[in-house]
């Protein structure tokens, strides 16, 4: 049979593993297309990929000489299919850079989302529903399916109507924008096809084939969007990987970040000392697993990264290049993303440490300790930015999108607000001398070390630095089943605008539902309860559903 073949342009941006495995189990090879002389000219079906900032990405396709080639590509009517920024390059502009120039297929502008009223970026399972009298539907998009979404511009619906495109629209809590156009031969989708999951393969393959379904009048309104359209509850589930005493690669769990068997030990606090390293399984299994079972996302988080290792001998990146072969879900990497020293003596950037994770399938790095480092500074130097942080830089180069900031917090209990210079929440689980005050005290190096910065502080100076997201955990609830401490989530949520990740906790689907309801959480996160087996991610999101939640609920195996 012969090779089936597919161009892929190729900035060098973000994680474009992910993509060239999903075309690879639809059965195509990828020819990447760095320069246009690396054949474009004999490509017959290209797709167009990018994340980050607008400018910084237009100004890559001027630097080498893309822009002239791709509008010749496009009027000689082979097909194309722009993703994230693909897409938006196709219009005139973004107010994400003023003056710089889009293709202009589209004589629009995209903008930011309203910040006010919601978390920015809009990252998530959203729709991508046909609002066009045209009875052609989109490649692969069906109304029901949810699409794997991160970003913080969007273009409006209006002008590309106006101009004759079909349009799939996404509602982002009020906001209409455009979820993914076409006008023949030029198709693109704002959400990434090889992220979501068996909805978003079924997209790249009806590209790929260039099939397009036709669908009934009935669904071409948009009066007709259901009411099922919107942001789903994200559901997310945490593998903490380590060495084991035998040098093994294990998932692990703790409590309260104590991730060695009790029976040897009368140690309560994290260290490394008592008994053996819990085992529960190996991450590329589990990973696996939990993506059938509909998990919305995967988190790795390497829990011994302060141990030295060359960067390039680190387990973490062949569990990456394995998991992202079969999970089309977003994963995020977590642990030692900071500038580092290699034992041979190379220094490696925090930006070089995460794009050698983003070439190798993660699409989120996530920073735990250096985060606490650089919020410290912050403030010590009047909070003034620094533009050399591991925020600052990989934000910059890959969007906020792709930082996440995990925070590790005790809580501390005071009598008094008075009695500290901290932030304190007013508390309904009084402290062991009956104290009504907490304030949540950062730590680093997995919770061995304590520092004199409270979250909220934390927080705050993060978004400041690039951000775009919060992973929250809280030390005293991790592995204790007993549910999330909804006063810290909601805290947190209060104090910043970019989504949040509620994590510790959980031990029954319950402890999903009450986050959801209780907080204005984006998602919640979920560890030793799946590892153990007593629930399935399917479990929390059917459980979400009977009570009414927006869940995405479209996995590999029922389809
Ligand atoms: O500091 O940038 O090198 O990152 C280290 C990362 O490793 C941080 O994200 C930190 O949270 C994590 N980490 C370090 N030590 C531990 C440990 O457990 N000893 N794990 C650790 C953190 C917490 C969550 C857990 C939830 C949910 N694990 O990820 O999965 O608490 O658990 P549950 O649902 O079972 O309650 P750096």
């Amino acid at each position: 049979m012969p090779v089936k073949l597919v161009h892929v342009l190729d900035l060098e941006s973000g994680n474009l593993r992910s993509l060239s495995n999903a075309l690879n189990k639809l059965g195509y090879e990828v020819q990447w297309i760095k320069q246009p002389s690396d054949g474009l000219d004999d490509a017959q079906t290209l797709i167009f990929p990018g994340v980050g900032n607008f400018g910084h990405f237009v100004s890559e396709l001027h630097a080498r000489g893309f822009v002239e080639p791709l509008k010749k590509y496009i009027a000689s009517g082979r097909r194309i299919m722009g993703i994230c920024v693909g897409l938006q390059t196709f219009f005139a502009g973004s107010s994400e850079s003023p003056g710089v120039k889009g293709l202009g297929l589209i004589p629009a502008s995209l903008q930011k989302f309203d910040t006010t009223k919601k978390s920015v970026p809009h990252i998530g399972w959203n729709s991508a529903a046909a609002v066009t009298k045209d009875t052609e539907g989109l490649y692969g998009l069906r109304e029901n399916s949810k699409y794997y979404y991160i970003h913080s511009y969007r273009a409006d619906i209006d002008i590309p109507l106006e101009h004759g495109w079909t349009v799939a629209v996404c509602d982002y809590k009020g906001e209409k924008f455009v979820g993914a156009l076409q006008k023949a031969n030029v198709f693109a989708t704002q959400f990434h096809p090889e992220k979501s999951g068996v909805a978003g393969l079924r997209v790249l393959k009806e590209f790929l084939e260039g099939q397009r379904l036709s669908f009934s009048s009935s669904s071409l309104q948009i009066q007709s969007l259901k009411s099922n359209l919107g942001l789903t509850k994200r559901v997310i589930a945490c593998l903490d990987v380590r060495a084991n005493d035998d040098g093994d690669l294990v998932v692990t769990k703790g409590d309260q970040y104590d991730v060695r068997e009790k029976s040897t030990t009368t140690s309560t606090t994290a260290n490394d000392a008592g008994g053996k390293v819990r085992n529960l399984g190996k991450p590329v299994e589990l990973a696996e697993r939990y993506y059938l079972e509909g998990a919305d996302e995967v988190t790795f988080l390497n829990i011994t990264s302060f141990k030295n290792c060359p960067l390039a001998d680190t387990p973490m990146l062949e569990i990456l290049r394995k998991t992202s072969e079969t999970v089309f879900v977003p994963l995020t990497i977590g642990g030692g993303i900071r500038d580092i020293v290699d034992p041979d003596g190379t220094k490696i950037s925090a930006l070089d440490v995460a794009s050698t994770y983003f070439a190798s399938g993660a699409d989120k790095v996530s920073i735990g300790s250096d985060a606490v480092i650089a919020a410290e500074f912050f403030y010590q130097n009047g909070q003034t930015l620094t533009g050399t942080t591991a925020m600052e830089t990989i934000s910059r180069a890959y969007g906020a999108q792709a930082v996440v900031v995990s925070v590790d917090p005790k809580r501390v209990y005071v009598k008094s607000p008075s009695d500290t210079t901290h932030h304190v929440i007013p508390t309904s689980q009084l402290g062991p001398n009956g104290e009504e005050y907490a304030w949540y005290q950062c730590t680093i190096k997995g919770g061995r070390e304590t520092r004199d910065l409270d979250v909220r502080q934390l927080v705050i100076a993060v978004e400041k630095m690039g951000a775009g997201e919060i992973l929250l955990n809280c030390i005293d609830k991790d592995g204790t089943n007993s549910g999330f401490d909804l006063e810290l989530i909601q805290d947190v949520k209060d104090a910043i605008s970019i989504p949040v990740i509620a994590s510790s906790g959980a031990g029954k689907p319950e402890h999903f539902l009450q986050v959801f309801e209780q907080t204005t959480t984006d998602a919640a996160l979920g560890a030793g309860m799946f590892h153990r087996g007593e629930y399935k991610v399917g479990d929390v999101k059917d459980y979400l559903s009977q009570h009414g939640l927006l869940v995405r609920n479209e996995v590999e195996n029922n389809v």
